[in-house]
This record gives C-alpha cells, structure tokens and sequence, in this order.
C-alpha cells in the first residue's frame, strides 16, 4: 500500500532534532579543499551545480532557439498615474500557437534611466496580484480557491487583486523598482498530471529534455529565466539590476533559477522552506519524504531515492545557497511557520558563509538566531518576522532596503 503524507512522522519539537552531518561546500571531488574564489567559480561551483541536478531538482535545459516577444498593451497611465504596465506574451516557438507565458509588468513613470526590476512567479494568475482591472484574466487551469476566486480550476473575475496582498505593488513603484511577474501554472500546472500539458510536454523535443529528466520546481526555474530573456530586450529595465524572489514552492523555484542563471542579481527567498532554503537533513517541519509524497511532480525522479534516507544525500540546501555567492543573498523565514522550518533556513544561510568568504564578503555576522523582526548581516542577509507564512509590506520592505543598498541607490524614494 502506498504511504500518505499524513502517515509520514513529523517533528516539530526542537528537543527531538537528532544530530545530522552537513557536506563541505569547499571539499573538492579529490578530497582537496577548495581556497580561492577562483576554484570555486572554475571547478566546485559546476560540480555543485551537478549535484542539485542529478539528485534533487533535475537537468536544466537551455532556452528555446525562436522565443518571441508579444507586447499586448501598454497603459501609460496605470496605478492613477504612477507606473506604466506592459503586459507580454513570450512565445516559446516562433509559431502563433506555441506554447506561451503572460508576463504582467509594471515600471515606475518617472523613471529617467533603465530601473531595477523585482521579479517572481505568482499563485493564481496575473490578475491576482492587483486589482487593476486592465490586467489580462488568465485562462489557464489553476488549482480551485474560492476565497481567491478560482472555481473549476480556472480564474473568475471574482479573482482580480485576491492576492493582491503578497504584491506590494505601489510601494516597489514608489521606490523607483519595476516588477516582472507570470503565473507559475502558464509553465506546468501545479498537479501530479500537470506534466502532460506543461512545458515538460510540450517543449519537450525543442528543448531535448524528458519530461522525467526534471520536475515541475524545474520548470517554473526555468520560466524565470525566460522573463530575464525578455527583460534584456526592454530598454526601460536595468537587466544588470534584477531582483529575483519568490514565495514558498516559488522561493523554491527562484533558488534554483538562480543557482542556474547568474544574470540575477540579488537572490530573496521569502519562506522557500524544504528543498529552498531549509536544511534537507535536520528533522523538523516538512521533509524529503514528505514533501515527495504529498507533491510527487515537484522534484526530479531521483530525488526519492532520499526519501527515508536524507543522510545519503551528497548536498544540503547550504549549498544550493551557497551558489549564489558572490551575489547578495537574503533569505526570510516567518516566526509562525514552522512547517519551513525558520532555524533550518537560519543555519543553512549560516553554513553558506565560507562560500561568500572566499570573496571576501561578509555573511550573517551572528552565531544564533535573531529576535523576530531583525533582520542581520551583510551579503548574506536573513530575518524571521512576526507573523505566519506569507509574503508581507515588510518582507519587501527589507528587500528594497537591502537592493538599495546593494545596488548603491541613496534615497528610498525615487
Ligand atoms: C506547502 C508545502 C510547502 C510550501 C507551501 C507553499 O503545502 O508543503 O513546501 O511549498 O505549500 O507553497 O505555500
């Protein structure tokens, strides 16, 4: 009989933590250390890389050969006057019925030179994200919600600006940044069946990968890249500026794009929690084991082979943030989500620091955990906030901040 994820032992006591062992980042494939950032960059970060894609999230294929870019409309006077908002169809093939991705783009107005760009995948559809009511419906299947205004797994009108609460809009237009968005389901509909209609499918011989050579975190990882592609090709963003976050399965997604695609610039997870940022091999909150059971599409195939075994795996999430490194890092976690697992997400941003080091950047500064609502550190920045697991004005708060500083831009308000 197969195992529900209910029947799956789960910890949530920090007494009952048994000891784990976490791998090196720096220990070469020939037992030599690794020392300079060069090495690092050359040799381990490849070999890392390798690591993630044979055993937890899959093979990542390049981008296809003819993307087209759609500009569907453009509205000047979006948000009263604030932002202008593009809205964009990237075409995947150059055919007029190639499978396709809607990008929902909002720039500030008064904006005199290319403008950074936040970027992440949503939930619901493109509409949710604001009550702007020029915002195109999405029509594609997406997973049923009443309170967000999903009925018979598609979007109703009822759905615009549903949430619209993890999209702090006006204040990253106000702060001078633009935002990049899609739905995650325009990708791979988030389902164990959601392969056969998603790109694994049907981009499958453009892009010459199996559908079971990667998994459907693979797939929106990719789709993150592909908004990068487009927001090459607009002049009004800054593409060597580009904030790349994401929440929860889709703080997920965004690790893995980045760990991949080093144009991003700056990295946030926001509550990415099992196979983000957590630790894989500390017991407390969602597991391997559970977290194949209860979404048996999300990783790559061999992934299950740790399922009862986390200690055989030859990496720990440390390491996927490791490879972000030298670039800016932030990882959040929420006081009140446990399942995520907040002091795994801690020590992993903790246990990437010899990485940033070798660059001579200065991580998280602090042994133990910070009080809720402090974030801490330097290139490697982390808080856990009051409050349950979510994507909050203060989360982005921090982010701005942090891109600010970052990014050498002065003044809050542009
Ligand atoms: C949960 C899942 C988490 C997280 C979350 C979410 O059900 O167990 O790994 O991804 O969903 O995406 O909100």
């Amino acid at each position: 009989m197969e195992t529900s994820a209910q029947d799956i032992p789960i910890n949530q006591d920090e007494t009952n933590v048994p000891s784990y062992t976490l791998p090196d980042p720096l220990k070469g494939a020939d037992g030599k250390q690794v020392t300079t950032s060069q090495q690092w960059l050359h040799q381990q970060r490849t070999a890392m890389l390798k690591l993630f894609a044979d055993n937890v999230y899959g093979r990542m294929p390049g981008k296809p050969r003819n993307m087209t870019f759609n500009v569907t409309s453009v509205d000047s006077f979006a948000l009263g006057g604030s932002a202008i908002r593009k809205q964009v169809t990237i075409l995947f093939s150059s055919s007029a019925s190639a499978p396709s991705m809607d990008l929902l783009i909002y720039l500030p107005k008064l904006a005199k030179e290319p403008v950074p760009v936040c970027i992440g995948l949503n939930f619901y559809g493109n509409q949710t994200v604001h009550a702007d009511s020029g915002i195109r419906l999405s029509a594609r299947w997406a997973m049923n919600d009443e309170q967000k205004g999903i009925v018979n797994n598609r979007a109703t009108e009822a759905s615009r600006g549903k949430d619209a609460g993890k999209w702090a809009v006006e204040e990253i237009i106000n702060r001078g940044y633009g935002l990049a968005t899609a739905y995650y389901g325009d990708l791979e509909p988030d389902n164990p069946e959601g392969w056969k209609t998603g790109i694994r499918t049907t981009l499958k011989s453009e892009l010459s990968i199996n559908e079971n050579e990667w998994g459907a975190i693979g797939a929106w990882a990719w789709g993150l890249s592909r908004i990068m592609d487009y927001l090459e090709t607009d002049a009004a963003a800054d593409a060597k500026k580009v904030v790349i976050t994401g929440h929860s399965r889709l703080g997920k997604a965004c690790l893995w794009a980045a760990a991949n695609d080093e144009r991003f610039a700056i990295v946030v997870s926001n509550n990415s929690g099992e196979g983000g940022a957590a630790l894989s091999k500390r017991w407390f909150g969602e597991t391997i084991e559970r977290i194949n059971t209860s979404f048996p599409h999300w990783f790559a195939p061999a992934f299950k082979q740790y399922n009862k075994h986390p200690e055989r795996l030859p990496v720990d999430q440390h390491i996927l943030l490791a490879l972000m490194a030298p670039r800016p890092l932030y990882v959040a976690s929420a006081a009140d989500d446990w399942w995520a697992d907040p002091k795994g997400e801690f020590l992993s941003a903790k246990n990437a620091e010899p990485v940033y080091a070798l660059f001579g950047k200065k991580g998280l500064g602090v042994t133990d955990m910070p009080p809720v609502d402090h974030p801490v550190g330097e290139t490697i920045r982390y808080h856990i906030r009051t409050g349950e697991h979510d994507f909050t004005l203060y989360d982005w708060q921090q982010y701005l901040d942090f891109s600010d500083k970052q990014f050498g831009r002065s003044s809050k308000s542009q």
